[in-house]
């Protein structure tokens, strides 16, 4: 066996096969070192007597994680990744992409390429480049609808999803699945490849699009669900009109459109807004002021509360293999809980996101007590109960009896303050907040409440135990509502003061969903159920006379069929009742209703949230503006191509958004508008939030 490496790759000789392997950690990003390299190692491949055919192979945890996402930002150097794959394509020997860990994006679109592909058990395959706002750049959009056809083609570019190496096998994208197919049995497959496989190249295979070809329309039939859920509607698009060419028209019209499509996508402040996004989240997992790899793994874990919230981080915990056990006080609401945990097993397995085999196994993993003593082995336990703050000093007093000395207590409060229910514990350094978001088996995100006295140890347990859960952990200091709700309280201000002043929920809610969120602040009340807010708002004394108004004519949102809006079954619908009563409110409150545009109702929500966000920023609440984009685009479905509230401010402009704030508090009156002294410090200094850096 002989060896030749050029920087990050090497050539082996084995039995004729030359196996080729790439070596750039962390995962193979295919940027300019390693094309070079790539493309000088195929060189020498292709002149020598000995090869018979290529193992193309990845070392690291993947085979390659695609393009190096820092590139992006100028046009890329030659040789790029178009001419790296047409060189495998075209290469005078089978070329056979062995696949372990993932390959992804331009990864997979190399692997592609060649003549046939063969993959760990383990191994992921994607094409992820919408969830940056792209599309596959690397000929994904003509050569994948020929391995998987085109209805599973659209699945996996809309929504980016990578499948497991046995669905990739399933649908014609593997050719065979075996553990370590970069060693000796890959080598076999390989060489018998060489003598006997079929080597069509993948742009010339026409089986599975032949149906689609023949009648125009079907891809736009076929796109129509996918399109539809697809986060980033341009990159959607962008995507379907190249799948759509190269299949209806010909590989290389389709495979021209994508190479345009890519360029125009590289260069739109959507992607931009993603590729931070993508960096922001991962600078998140490594929290400034709380060490990562000093926690302790939690063996087995426990919930206060069998509500929707504890239900759902129960489910959550099992999905990742978590042993957890559920307590509560009465019979009734453990056995609410357990049904809706079984529910909502059972509702997956009947949409295909799980087997039945999974799912039985993660329901084995939840146990129900009525019993605090059922906690004694628990590493952490997070208290879901009622948000108050009495209900909750009484659990952690009742839990100090029942767990270990060291367990880590958690509570899932989404406003109390953490030090004061710390302070009533005799460890206090062991208490943290993990505000989850419902429903939390869900969503993906928890903010991390880093409370004054807790230890390093119980901040990074908390802290791992929600990267093991396949969640994003952000820290977050200690304050009314954290980052995310104290945000959201200031944006249903302006809401509710913007119906007071003129605006009607349909235009309020139109406004924000043209913005790119899935629904509007009042669409969303109604659909929480206007109630608990109402509740939360008389036990502070405070109030909200519109949002009041509609409680008291016992309008609770959708479960009662009417609130904002009148509803039949789910359908909405503006409400005569609903303006009138607003219209009332305003009269009461003598203002004189105006006509409000809609560029005036999305400054007032987006630009005091803003101004909020710079306050808990200067407060140290937030380390990094960035921390408070991930929050608001994973917690709250601020729309991912718009960065978040802070990359949004950093790109409208610091001083546009000062000044706008200056002329809404003139134009209101309401001195909470003025900007904070730091975005107005920074509106002076012509600079920006700059995401990381801050
Ligand atoms: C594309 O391919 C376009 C083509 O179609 C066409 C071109 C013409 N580039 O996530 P992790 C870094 S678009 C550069 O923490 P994990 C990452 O920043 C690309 N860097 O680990 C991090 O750095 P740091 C399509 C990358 O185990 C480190 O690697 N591909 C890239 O949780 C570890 O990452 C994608 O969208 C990259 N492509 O997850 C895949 N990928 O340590 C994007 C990662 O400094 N990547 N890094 O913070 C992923 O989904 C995950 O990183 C992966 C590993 C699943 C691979």
């Amino acid at each position: 066996m002989s060896e030749v490496s050029t920087g990050p790759v090497t050539v082996e000789m084995i039995d004729g096969v030359a196996r080729v392997t790439m070596f750039g950690p962390p995962v193979n990003a295919l940027g300019l070192p390693l094309r070079k390299a790539l493309v000088e190692a195929l060189d020498g491949i292709a002149h020598d007597p000995q090869a018979t055919a290529v193992l193309l192979t990845g070392q690291a945890k993947a085979f390659s994680a695609g393009a190096d996402i820092t590139e992006f930002d100028a046009a890329a150097s030659s040789p790029d990744l178009r001419e790296l794959v047409a060189k495998v394509e075209d290469f005078p020997l089978p070329v056979i992409a062995a696949i372990t860990g993932v390959a992804l994006g331009g990864g997979l679109e190399l692997a592609m390429a060649a003549n046939a592909r063969i993959a760990d058990p383990e191994a992921r395959l994607g094409l992820p480049e919408i969830t940056l706002g792209l599309l596959p750049g690397a000929g994904g959009t003509g050569r994948l609808p020929r391995l998987v056809g085109p209805a599973r083609a659209l699945d996996m570019i809309l929504s980016g999803k990578p499948v497991s190496a046995a669905q990739a096998h399933h649908d014609g994208l593997v050719d065979a699945v075996f553990a370590d197919p970069a060693a000796k049995d890959g080598v076999r497959w390989v060489a018998h490849f060489a003598l006997k496989g079929d080597r069509t190249r993948t742009r010339d295979r026409q089986e599975k699009v032949e149906v689609a070809h023949a009648a125009p329309g079907t891809v736009a039939k076929l796109a129509a669900v996918p399109l539809h859920k697809a986060k980033d509607p341009y990159a959607a698009q962008a995507a379907v009109d190249a799948i759509t060419a190269g299949i209806e028209v010909s590989f290389e019209t389709g495979a021209q459109l994508e190479r345009e499509k890519f360029d125009e996508r590289r260069q739109s402040p959507e992607s931009a807004a993603q590729r931070y996004l993508f960096t922001a989240e991962r600078a998140a997992r490594k929290p400034r002021n709380l060490s990562t790899g000093v926690g302790r793994r939690v063996a087995r874990a426990g919930v206060v509360g069998a509500g929707t919230m504890g239900s759902g981080i129960a489910m959550a915990l099992a999905a990742a293999g978590i042993p957890v056990t559920i307590v509560e006080a009465e019979q009734d609401a453990l056995d609410r809980g357990l049904a809706r945990i079984v529910d909502n097993l059972a509702t997956s397995v009947a949409h295909g996101s799980r087997t039945e085999a999974a799912a039985s196994s993660e329901r084995a993993l939840i146990e129900t007590s009525l019993n605090y003593g059922a906690l004694a082995a628990a590493d952490l336990v997070i208290e879901a109960a009622f948000e108050d703050l009495q209900v909750k000093k009484d659990i952690f007093a009742t839990l100090e009896r029942h767990v270990r000395p060291d367990a880590v207590l958690a509570s899932n409060t989404s406003y109390l303050n953490i030090d004061v229910l710390a302070a009533g514990t005799a460890h206090p350094e062991r208490v943290l907040g993990m505000h989850f978001f419902s429903p939390a088996n869900v969503m993906p995100l928890v903010e991390v409440v880093r409370g004054a006295q807790a230890d390093a140890e119980a901040l990074a347990t908390g802290f791992e135990l929600v990267r093991r859960i396949g969640k994003t952990p952000v820290v977050v200091g200690v304050c009314h509502g954290f980052v995310g709700n104290r945000m959201l309280e200031v944006r249903s201000a302006q809401a509710e003061r913007l119906l007071v002043e003129g605006a009607l929920p349909g235009q309020v809610d139109r406004v924000l969903t043209d913005f790119g969120f899935r629904m509007g602040p009042f669409a969303m009340g109604d659909m929480a159920g206007l109630d608990i807010g109402w509740r939360n708002r008389k036990a502070q004394g405070l109030t909200a006379p519109v949002s009041d108004a509609i409680c008291k004519s016992g309008r609770f949102g959708q479960k009662t069929g009417a609130g904002f809006y009148a509803y039949e079954g789910r359908d909405r619908q503006d409400d005569r009742f609903v303006a009138e009563l607003i219209e009332g409110v305003s009269a009461e409150l003598g203002i004189v209703r105006r006509p409000i545009c809609d560029q005036e109702i999305l400054d007032r929500l987006t630009f005091p949230m803003i101004n909020e966000g710079a306050r808990i920023l200067a407060e140290g609440i937030a380390d990094r503006s960035g921390d408070i984009d991930v929050i608001w685009v994973k917690g709250y479905n601020w729309p991912a191509y718009r960065g978040g509230p802070m990359w949004y401010a950093d790109q409208v402009g610091l001083a546009h958004v000062a000044e706008r704030l200056q002329h809404y508090a003139l134009l209101t009156g309401d001195e909470s508008l003025q900007p904070s002294p730091l975005l107005g410090q920074l509106a002076d200094d012509g600079t920006t939030f700059g995401g990381d850096s801050r």
